[in-house]
């Protein structure tokens, strides 16, 4: 049928992990005989919107950003209220990106900052984030008024941008994903979230009911990926995406996908 012929379409976020899983995805599709592509989109919302309108079959995504930021709620029964959308979730991935507030060290013991709460003792500090966690209820936001935090010296910063504005002293605080490269590279303190504002964020895969009866054979492969990535495994892929080096997210992809699922 034509619609068994259409390309699967695997979307990302704009940033290194995503494109990396997207990238798999992709590569994996077409390992299941299909004609795929990556299409790297931007925020959750696009993403989402790109999914369920038929744009993208499958995205990578995370639990708490489903139940946060795209349901708005946390349902007891995950898969049925996404396949209420004509969604489907894969099993977790394997690992957890959590969202965290990342300082330099220096600052921070300067400060005598150590967990979140600390925060407000310190109206001062700046604070550089990214749009969507300014916007999203699990970000800024949820935190500000989960930890009643004073800070008003907040601006909004590409996220790479804010690593080096970090780094170079221009701000003090900076939200990190947990798997970044940049933490371990700029060796930044990861701030302990001592009064559980943040779920957890593991990785799965979101793709559309119909792929199945397009393209089972995409379905099946992209599931291969189930429980196979550990969090070491996918910090060290993004640092090696990341930085001076920079790799290809193919490449690394590909490297990753040829030596755990033997996929060539
Ligand atoms: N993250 C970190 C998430 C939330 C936590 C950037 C990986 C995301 O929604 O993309």
């Amino acid at each position: 049928s034509p619609a068994a012929q259409r390309p699967v379409v695997i979307g990302s976020k704009k940033f290194t992990e995503s494109v990396i899983l997207a990238e798999m995805g992709t590569q994996l599709a077409r390992a299941g005989g299909a004609e795929a592509r990556r299409d790297d989109l931007g925020g959750t919302p696009a993403l989402w919107l790109a999914l369920t309108q038929g744009d993208i079959d499958a995205y990578p995504e995370y639990t708490g950003t489903i139940t946060r930021q795209i349901l708005k709620d946390d349902p007891p029964d995950l898969a049925a209220a996404l396949a209420a959308q004509g969604v489907r979730i894969s099993k977790p991935l394997g690992f957890r990106n959590n969202y965290a507030l990342g300082m330099r060290k220096d600052v921070a013991a300067a400060k005598g900052v150590r967990s979140i709460s600390y925060l407000r003792q310190h109206p001062e500090l700046r604070c550089g984030f990214i749009h969507e966690f300014l916007d999203r209820p699990d970000g800024w936001p949820g935190v500000k008024r989960h930890y009643d935090l004073p800070q008003t010296d907040v601006r909004g910063m590409n996220h790479t941008l804010a690593y080096r504005a970090l780094v170079e002293r221009a701000i003090d605080v900076t939200e990190v994903y947990t798997t970044d490269g940049e933490i371990a590279q700029y060796d930044l303190l990861v701030l302990d979230d001592d009064r559980n504002f943040f779920p957890a964020y593991e990785a799965v895969w979101l793709y559309r009911a119909d792929l199945e009866s397009r393209h089972p054979k995409a379905v099946e492969q992209l599931r291969r990926l189930e429980g196979r990535v550990t969090e070491p495994q996918m910090q060290r892929m993004n640092s090696l995406a990341q930085g001076e080096q920079k790799k290809d997210e193919r490449e690394v992809a590909g490297e990753f996908l040829t030596q755990t699922l033997g996929v060539t």
